[in-house]
């Protein structure tokens, strides 16, 4: 059934976070080391340091973050006052299995996750559980470089199955791999690193190789976990996550569209393996041309056949534009990025779109006639403390809401299949990108500055009173 504003009754509103930025507690209950852990802080320009192991005298915001892992039950209580139908975090594998590659789960990691979800349930909220959102075992990265080791796919699936069976009657929704489309970036050290946990200088030329075999590695695993998923419990929906950013042509030179066309098939190929269950053709003809990939058997393709995913979840924030180099076009993914003329861009650069939103939507779901999650939208923001604690954010309510009517739109007249919606950082948090706690997100405030001083005392902003009314009114009243 549908409500005035042409959304499901059942719409999932909520909010959505990552372990690795909110938690803190890097140590507490036998948790092992993260790449989280050893990733600096970084600024807009300034990218963040990974470094070898964690070193004295640096500063690893990821280490205590805003303290989730002590607050969680009075954060959990704002959230339910807000409305939250749902919860979206991630598991730090790190709790469940330190190291990554033991055969025994550690018990207070897998416990502190029962209350977490226990408490959800109390407000009425479903937890929708990420299994990997940056957060690779560094002993993975140091003793089998990542996910360039096929090994590290029973790895996986084995902490997989382990959660499964634990929150078997305590989530419901699931999602693989985070954003696991952001390596297409692979030049990007940040990227390689958080979705494949494979460290490279920058510019190393090795990258593009190991990252398709990283990400095939990752695709099957995905899929194994999804048949595993399923086996434990049939009423599982088990998602993927992509970043979604539409990648439009600057004009209507057909070089600059079919530039577009090409980036858009480098970065969406991951989707295409998971709700497809097979290789779209324009990448096996890539891979037949480049070499890349070499290792895939004909064991992998029946898994991705069999492990197609229940719904799309992605993360929308904003869309890339590109034109055709004259003389060598990459086709890498944005290689070619320039500026939209018609769009503006956030103080971290980022543009606002949020028509790209409706695009997008109507785009996966013509590609993957799948129900879809987004699992992830908002805009990264400085906010002022008044001298009586208010805290007034007009900004990110007008970006949120500008989102929610695309949204709409996109239910109501061309008739996507969404089953929620949950805006990223609905407490302040660490940005995974920067490092900073002052790239805010949230609608809960957390007073914490990017030196890691303050009281971690919690406060509502004027976006808290909005969103409650959103979620009341389900999409009626923006
Ligand atoms: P931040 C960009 C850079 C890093 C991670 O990003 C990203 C993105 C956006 O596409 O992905 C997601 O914190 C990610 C979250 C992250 C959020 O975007 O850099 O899934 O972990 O916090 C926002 O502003």
């Amino acid at each position: 059934t549908t409500t005035k504003s042409g959304l499901r009754s059942d719409f999932l509103w909520g909010g959505a976070v990552a372990a690795h930025q909110l938690e803190g507690g890097w140590q507490a209950g036998g948790k092992g080391v993260s790449v989280a852990d050893v990733m600096t802080a970084g600024e807009n320009g300034v990218p963040r340091e990974i470094t070898a192991g964690v070193l004295a005298g640096k500063n690893y915001p990821n280490h205590d973050a805003i303290d989730f892992y002590h607050h969680y039950r009075e954060d959990i209580k704002l959230f339910a006052e807000m409305g939250f139908k749902c919860f979206r975090t991630s598991i730090a594998w790190t709790r469940i299995f330190p190291q990554g590659d033991e055969t025994e789960p550690n018990e207070a990691g897998l416990k502190f996750y029962d209350e977490l979800f226990a408490t959800c349930h109390q407000y009425g909220i479903e937890p929708v559980v990420t299994l990997a959102h940056f957060e690779m075992p560094y002993h993975l990265i140091e003793k089998y470089g990542g996910w360039r080791d096929r090994k590290v796919i029973d790895f996986f699936v084995h902490y997989a199955e382990t959660v499964f069976k634990r929150y078997r009657n305590k989530v419901k929704y699931w999602m693989t791999f985070n954003e696991i489309n952001n390596q297409t970036a692979y030049d990007n050290q940040f990227a390689i690193a958080t979705d494949s946990g494979i460290v490279l200088d920058p510019g190393d030329p090795d990258a593009e190789a190991l990252m398709y075999q990283a990400a095939h590695y990752e695709v099957v695993a995905s899929a194994l976990a999804v048949k595993i998923g399923h086996k434990i419990n049939p009423a599982f929906k088990i998602g993927n996550m992509i970043n979604m950013t539409p990648i439009y042509p600057l004009t209507a030179k057909p070089a600059d569209v079919m530039q577009a066309e090409k980036a858009m098939q480098r970065r969406y190929w991951f989707s295409d393996v998971q709700a497809w269950g097979e290789y779209p053709r324009n990448m096996e003809a890539f891979f037949k041309r480049t070499g890349f990939r070499a290792d895939i058997t004909l064991e992998d393709r029946e898994v991705l056949r069999d492990g197609t995913v229940d719904y799309v979840g992605f993360s929308y924030y904003n869309s890339n534009t590109v034109a055709a180099s004259a003389d060598n076009p990459t086709y890498h993914y944005a290689g070619e990025a320039v500026t939209n003329p018609y769009l503006q861009t956030s103080e971290w650069d980022w543009p606002i779109d949020p028509e790209g939103l409706r695009y997008s939507l109507n785009w996966l779901q013509d590609r993957y006639h799948k129900p879809m999650m987004i699992v992830e939208n908002g805009l990264g923001a400085r906010d002022k403390v008044e001298a009586d604690g208010a805290i007034h954010d007009p900004y990110r309510i007008d970006y949120l809401r500008a989102h929610v009517e695309q949204m709409i739109k996109a239910v109501t007249e061309d008739g996507v299949d969404l089953l929620g919606y949950t805006p990223w950082g609905c407490i302040d948090l660490v940005s995974a990108g920067t490092g900073q706690m002052s790239k805010r997100y949230g609608f809960i405030y957390v007073d914490k500055d990017d030196d890691g001083n303050g009281t971690l005392s919690r406060s509502k902003k004027d976006s808290f009173y909005w969103y409650q009314k959103v979620i009341k009114t389900n999409g009626a009243d923006l």
